[in-house]
């Protein structure tokens, strides 16, 4: 088959944000722009030469064409073997499953997670290292530093190569195998989880949803919970993944997911409901009446790990990105193990994990997860629930709210505002920073600043520094103002908003989140001049 080698000019705009590189569709369009994105891969990954690569993605427009390129290209760069999901699908935590399993050198997860898809959506690819993690910094760091001097591409021509059934072909020297996507995947789940105890809850009263958000969880869900666990058959809803996730955003949260928020409402309540992603990594928990914060799912998964059979003995250590409500961190203390604070993005647990310093680790960005795989992973987070529920044989608001009784309530919100001006961003950014000084000690309302700076985090197992990851406003009695800026956006500047308010055990649990927060949030926009700078008055969103 014949090798071509193609010139190319670099593109500037080719550095990974918080997880891979998301770009509008048309930008990925471009001639040479996704082939010199992985040319860069698989130019600076020297493991993956001779070895095995795993290849699948969210199956949103695009990742059809972009298969095709990225096998032609696997194969002229010395890929000795390609494991690809069927039909080019593969949900993000399976992604990490396949390359553990398979022990292969890497993987490419072709989505842009949450964001909504279709020819005018977003595209994304991620490339995961070998314990199946995302790519620690330092390797997304080489991948950017070669696609600025990239000059050459080279691929293979050759016909389109069937992805839609399972079983081995050849493309050059490369062995292509197709994969059931969700087989490896659901074989690790029922080591994790007692499908016995949650088999029999789904049989008798128990009613469920699981909104699959016309994405990739549609097949795992539909094959884990309704043909293994039993339950009802429409207990999944908009399970069939669609190249536009029609038109919606998959975003499992509230705002996004308001029907499936609805269907736990009013006399026909179900007693739990759950939603997923894009690409399967985040997760929605909801009860009768009740919405699980993410921060408060992780600190109560935590506190109950010793109820899955995979910790009968309970867990090591907990780890949760900075943002993230300091909930889990009151489990950690209570039980005497570990907790650690992270930047934002799933990459920085991949060491701890490996390390076997955490079992569970969290963020508020509705990401779950524990040391089976290094994603996040949204169906794992709805199965643990379930374990729990037909552990506890309590309602999900019954376990929240004797958590709450037990360690306290974190009431928290995040306020984003969106695609503002990129420069106006960076500026109130850096407005915050000059002030870090002179705040501590400053008495604001009725909080005095305890202590103010701008998150800096040194990696406990490989001592790698990642600055500028935050900046806290943190108050006398606990409560805290954090802001970022998204890494994840594709229009603009996203800015991220973070307030939280700790009311003890003895204190209310039964509040307005928003009431609670309303003074910390009018700080928030006060400390940095939120409306002067970018003009809005308030969050587009709130979560
Ligand atoms: C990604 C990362 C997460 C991160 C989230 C939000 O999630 O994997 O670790 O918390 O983005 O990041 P940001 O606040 O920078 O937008 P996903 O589900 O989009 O891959």
């Amino acid at each position: 088959m014949h090798k071509t080698i193609v010139n190319t000019q670099p593109f500037s705009d080719q550095k990974p944000g918080t997880s891979g590189l998301r770009k509008r569709v048309a930008v990925f369009q471009q001639p040479h722009y996704l082939e010199n994105f992985i040319q860069s891969i698989f130019s600076t990954q020297s493991p993956l030469s001779g070895g095995t690569l795993v290849l699948g993605g969210d199956g949103r427009f695009y990742n059809q064409t972009a298969i095709q390129i990225i096998l032609r290209m696997a194969a002229a760069n010395g890929i000795a073997h390609c494991l690809v999901g069927q039909g080019g699908l593969l949900s993000t935590p399976a992604a990490s499953c396949v390359i553990r399993q398979h022990g292969a050198q890497g993987g490419l997860i072709l989505s842009a997670s949450h964001n909504p898809a279709g020819p005018s959506g977003d595209f994304g690819i991620k490339f995961n290292v070998a314990n199946g993690g995302p790519a620690p910094e330092k390797v997304t760091q080489a991948i950017y530093a070669y696609s600025q001097t990239i000059r050459q591409y080279t691929l293979l021509e050759a016909e389109p190569i069937n992805i839609h059934s399972l079983g081995k072909q050849h493309l050059g020297d490369m062995l292509i195998e197709v994969i059931d996507p969700v087989a490896d995947y659901a074989a690790l789940m029922t080591d994790q989880f007692d499908f016995a105890a949650i088999s029999e809850l789904l049989a008798g009263d128990f009613q469920m949803r699981f909104d699959a958000m016309h994405a990739i969880t549609g097949p795992y869900a539909q094959a884990i919970l309704e043909q293994r666990l039993g339950a009802q058959q429409g207990t999944v809803i908009h399970g069939t993944p669609q190249e536009d996730f029609a038109g919606q955003h998959p975003d499992p949260n509230p705002a996004h997911a308001a029907e499936l928020v609805e269907m736990t409402q009013g006399d026909n309540a179900v007693d739990f409901a759950a939603a997923s992603d894009g690409d399967g990594d985040r997760n929605m928990i909801l009860g009768k009446d009740i919405f699980v914060s993410p921060s408060d799912s992780l600190a109560i998964l935590a506190a109950n790990a010793n109820c899955f059979p995979a910790y009968p003995k309970g867990i090591v250590g907990v780890a949760r990105s900075m943002p993230t409500s300091q909930a889990v961190d009151q489990v950690a203390e209570h039980k005497g193990i570990a907790c650690y604070e992270t930047p934002t993005g799933w990459k920085f647990f991949g060491s701890l994990l490996d390390a076997g310093a955490i079992h569970f680790c969290g963020e508020e960005s509705f990401g779950t997860g524990s040391n089976h795989v290094r994603e996040k992973d949204g169906l794992w987070a709805v199965l643990a629930w379930l374990n729990l529920l037909a552990v506890k044989r309590q309602s999900v608001r019954q376990i929240v709210q004797s958590h709450w009784r037990e360690y306290g309530r974190h009431y928290y919100s995040r306020h984003d505002y969106e695609a503002i001006d990129q420069t106006c961003a960076e500026h109130l950014m850096d407005r915050l920073r000059e002030q870090l000084p002179m705040l501590p000690q400053t008495r604001l309302a009725d909080l005095t600043v305890a202590y103010a700076d701008d998150f800096s985090y040194v990696d406990p197992i490989d001592h790698t520094t990642s600055s500028q990851q935050g900046i806290r406003i943190g108050f006398t009695e606990g409560s805290r103002i954090v802001y970022r800026l998204s890494g994840t956006g594709t229009v603009g500047a996203t800015l991220r908003v973070y307030l939280e308010r700790y009311l003890p055990p003895t204190g209310q649990h039964d509040l307005d989140i928003q009431q609670v927060l309303g003074t910390l949030a009018t700080l928030s926009r006060e400390i940095a001049d939120i409306k002067q700078i970018t003009g809005r008055e308030r969050p587009d969103l709130i979560v």
